[in-house]
C-alpha cells in the first residue's frame, strides 16, 4: 500500500493523506477520516483499515504537491552498512579508515541523528550543498518508518546528503558534514505493508542529471545491506524512546567516483523498485 502526504494544488495549504490507486491516480483518505501518517503508523490494521474505506474522492497525481511523509518524526540514519560505503570511505580518508572497517564489523551499528522533520526536504524542492564543501554527493538510501513502539512498520526514500571532504577530514565534524539547511530529502511514497524479505529484493538506484546529461548512474540490491531491519531499529531505540517515531535511513550502497562532486542546477532522481521515484534539485546553502 503507498501513501503520501499532498496538497491540492487548486485550494492551498490544507494537508492531506493520500493513497496511490495507480500510476495516474490517488484518493483522498482525508476524505474518508484519516488525518495523518502517525495515526496509521499507530495503528496495528492500518492495511485493513485503509482498505476499508469505500467511495473515497480520487484525483490526478498531476494535480497535487508532494509533501515529505514525515510529520513529528525525528529522522535519524544509520552509516557504513554497505560494503561500498566502507569502502569509499576507508579510501576519503587515511585519518578515519580504520574507525569505518571495525565499525562495518562491529555488533553496534553507526548511528547518527539526521533532522528535525521540520528541515525534512520534500520531493522536488531543492537540497543543499554547503558553500564551504568542496565534495558533495547524495546518498541514496531505504529509509525505515518506526512507530512511537518502535516497530518498523512502513518504508520510503531518503537521501542522506553529505560533504565527503569534510567527513574525510576528521570524523569529528560527520555532524557538519552530515546535518546542514536542506541536507535530508525523502519521500514521496510511504509504503505500509511490505515484508523485509521483499523490501530485499528491491534495486535502489540513482541518477544526476546536470544540462540534461546524466553525469553518474548506479544501482545496487537492497539484499547487500548487511544489517536487518530489527537490527538497526533495535540500536536506534536502545535507552531512547520516540514519542511520535521516527525515520532511520539505513545507509547508502551507492558512492559516486572519488572525482565526481555534485554542483548547483543538478537534479537527483533515487528510484527503489519497489516504491517510486524521490527527485530534487541542488542549490549551495
Ligand atoms: O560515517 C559516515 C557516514 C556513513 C553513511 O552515511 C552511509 O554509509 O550512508
Ligand atoms: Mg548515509
Amino acid at each position: 500500500m503507498k501513501l503520501c502526504r499532498f496538497q491540492k494544488d487548486a485550494d492551498g495549504d490544507a494537508i492531506r493523506i493520500g493513497l496511490a490507486v495507480d500510476e495516474m491516480t490517488l484518493a483522498d483518505l482525508t476524505a474518508g477520516g484519516i488525518e495523518s501518517i502517525t495515526e496509521l503508523l499507530e495503528d496495528d490494521n492500518a492495511v485493513a483499515r485503509v482498505e476499508a474505506l469505500t467511495d473515497l474522492p480520487t484525483l490526478p497525481l498531476a494535480e497535487v504537491t508532494f509533501l515529505a511523509p514525515v510529520e513529528r518524526q525525528e529522522v535519524w540514519a544509520a552509516g557504513v552498512t554497505y560494503l561500498r560505503s566502507k569502502t569509499a570511505r576507508m579510501e576519503e580518508s587515511d585519518f578515519s579508515a580504520s574507525a569505518y572497517d571495525l565499525v562495518y564489523q562491529a555488533d553496534r551499528p553507526e548511528i547518527f541523528f539526521k533532522s528535525l522533520p521540520e528541515k525534512v526536504v520534500a520531493p522536488n524542492e531543492s537540497v543543499g550543498i554547503r558553500a564551504d564543501a568542496k565534495w558533495s554527493v547524495p546518498e541514496p538510501e531505504l529509509a525505515l518508518v518506526l512507530n512511537s513502539r518502535g516497530q518498523v512498520v512502513g518504508c520510503t526514500i531518503g537521501n542522506d546528503m553529505s560533504s565527503r571532504d569534510i567527513e574525510g577530514e576528521n570524523l569529528l565534524y560527520l555532524p557538519q558534514a552530515k546535518v546542514y539547511d536542506r541536507s535530508c530529502a525523502i519521500g514521496p511514497w510511504l509504503i505500509l505493508g511490505a515484508s523485509e524479505e521483499a523490501i530485499r529484493e528491491w534495486i535502489i538506484g540513482v541518477k544526476i542529471i546536470r544540462a540534461n546529461e546524466t553525469v553518474f548512474a548506479g544501482e545496487t540490491s537492497l539484499s547487500n545491506l548487511k544489517r536487518s531491519f530489527d537490527e538497526l531499529a533495535g540500536y536506534l531505540c536502545r535507552s531512547q524512546t520516540f514519542a511520535h517515531g521516527a525515520i532511520l535511513l539505513t545507509g547508502t550502497g551507492v558512492v559516486p567516483p572519488d572525482d565526481f562532486t555534485l554542483a548547483a542546477g543538478d537534479l537527483i532522481r533515487i528510484d527503489i523498485s519497489g516504491i517510486g521515484t524521490l527527485e530534487n534539485p541542488v542549490l549551495v546553502v
